[in-house]
């Protein structure tokens, strides 16, 4: 047994400095980059209604959450950096369209509705995902997803607030936050990934111990922690197959439609272009201030003065 079976076999967190296969490395590269580009990709569809929110108390709550996604990518290319990875390198893979983020992120978000389902659904789904990668072997990961994980509770709270406000309004807001989770729903299973028999990373990743559940595992986890929810909101989630399976002790549930999964993976979703076209220009009007940032640095380095 390799030194880094035995700490696997005890539970024990892989850290920077130990060695690791290569092939462990590159898919923790994988995930970490894939997860850091879905929160900064992410920022976007609930950003577009920060100058558009209905009250200042809003407005403040939706801007503190967007830069916590910020905060989230940021701590996420830092522990990608502790495996020699260059985050400069990751950008420029999420641009040119060569590394993935969630798909959940090429969705329009229609009305304000939309932003208290995302908080909702999308980032209920993210905590079910990541509360087991708080365990994930990886210790940066592992770590950085404490902090991430407190705080996407703490979104999907002020998502469901909002939405019980909207559902004691108006007929017009109710029908509105009805409309949001029928075009959601589905998205947000997707999130999971696809059904077990169609992953190939699974496997592997369980036996790392960078996945402790599959994907199907945590989607059923999802489903009967939301549907509670759903029946204290007051809305009907978009499933005719949805019932309680009283033999399983857990819901039955209808399949999302896993070819639009792979569209929408594959670049071909209804914002895909939009969304890396905006992360692009991003990108380039920053420029100015890396390089700044990069001058400052070396001159400080060789004793320059500023
Ligand atoms: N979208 O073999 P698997 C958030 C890819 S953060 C796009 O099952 P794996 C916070 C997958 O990467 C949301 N791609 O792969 C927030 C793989 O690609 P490959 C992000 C997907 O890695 C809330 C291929 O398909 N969360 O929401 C998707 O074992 C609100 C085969 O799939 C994370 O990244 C998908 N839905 O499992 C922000 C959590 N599903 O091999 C703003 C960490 C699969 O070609 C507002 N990641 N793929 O490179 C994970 O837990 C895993 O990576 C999975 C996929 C479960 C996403």
């Amino acid at each position: 047994m390799t030194v880094f079976e035995r700490a696997l076999a005890r539970d024990q967190r892989i850290e920077p400095r130990d060695t690791m296969p290569d092939a462990y490395r590159a898919t923790m590269i994988r995930q970490i980059a894939q997860h850091a580009h879905s929160e900064i990709i992410g920022m976007q569809p609930e950003g577009e209604w920060i100058t558009r929110a209905p009250s200042l108390r809003r407005k403040a709550i939706l801007l503190a959450k967007v830069q916590d996604e910020a905060g989230h990518g940021l701590y996420l290319y830092s522990a990608a950096e502790t495996l020699g990875a260059d985050r400069g390198d990751l950008t420029r893979r999420l641009i040119e369209g060569r590394q993935k983020y969630s798909s959940i992120f090429n969705y329009p978000t229609l009305t304000f509705a939309d932003v208290g389902v995302i908080g909702w659904l999308v980032d209920g789904a993210a905590i079910c995902n990541q509360v087991p990668l708080c365990r994930s072997s990886y210790g940066p990961y592992a770590r950085a997803m404490i902090r991430i994980c407190k705080e996407e509770s703490f979104h999907q709270r002020q998502g469901y607030e909002l939405l019980t406000t909207m559902m004691g309004g108006t007929a017009q807001q109710r029908a509105m936050v009805q409309d949001a989770v029928d075009r959601w729903w589905w998205p947000s299973l997707m999130m999971f990934g696809p059904p077990d028999g169609a992953s190939p990373n699974t496997a592997q990743s369980m036996a790392w111990k960078i996945k402790r559940h599959t994907n199907d595992e945590l989607r059923q986890r999802f489903v009967d922690m939301t549907v509670p929810q759903a029946s204290a909101l007051g809305v009907t989630l978009p499933d005719p197959e949805l019932r309680w399976n009283e033999a399983r002790g857990q819901h039955d549930f209808g399949a999302p439609d896993w070819d639009e999964l792979k569209r929408v993976i594959s670049g071909d979703g209804p914002l895909n272009h939009q969304r890396l076209a905006r992360r692009r220009q991003a990108d380039a009007d920053g420029a100015w201030v890396r390089e700044a940032a990069a001058a400052h640095a070396a001159r400080s380095s060789s004793g320059g003065t500023t």
